[in-house]
């Protein structure tokens, strides 16, 4: 565990991003400095070279923390515990840190033939009930 950044986080995302949110709602909650970089996926900006030189898969979010690049939200919430947060957030031990990781990848506990999932982001869909292929803004959403 380090101290926090003296530098910004750099964090690159959309606004309408689940996916952006966890990693914002983390940093917020480790009360960590960081700077919001907008990413328009409605223009194509993912798909720039600038932006696939950092993510190849072109997706958000990513953050640059002092040069290091973190993609996907799963490994940004993993980087910033093991970096800044205690073992309150993630476990050092070899059972409990993958069962909180893969916390976050998991469905919710909702299985019901009425009752939908909510998409894994809600950018990407209509609404809980059309499948992210099927999004006006033809993006694609992964867990
Ligand atoms: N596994 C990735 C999924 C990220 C993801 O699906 N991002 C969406 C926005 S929520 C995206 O950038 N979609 C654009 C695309 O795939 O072209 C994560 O957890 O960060």
């Amino acid at each position: 565990m380090t101290a926090a950044p003296t530098r910004p986080i750099k964090l690159y995302r959309f606004a309408l991003s689940g996916h952006a949110h966890r990693a914002e709602l983390f940093l917020s909650l480790l009360r960590l400095p960081f700077e919001s970089i907008d990413v328009d996926l409605t223009k194509g900006e993912h798909k720039r070279p600038e932006f696939l030189a950092m993510n190849p898969f072109g997706q958000v979010p990513v953050i640059d923390d002092g040069g290091n690049i973190v993609a996907d939200s799963n490994a940004i919430l993993t980087y910033l515990a093991l970096r800044y947060g205690d073992a309150s957030w993630l476990p050092r031990d070899p059972l409990g840190a993958p069962l909180a990781c893969s916390a976050g990848s998991r469905s919710p506990p909702v299985r019901s033939p009425t009752v939908r999932h909510a998409p894994a982001c809600w950018c990407c869909s209509a609404g809980p009930t059309i499948r992210p292929s099927a999004s006006p803004l033809r993006m694609r959403c992964s867990s």
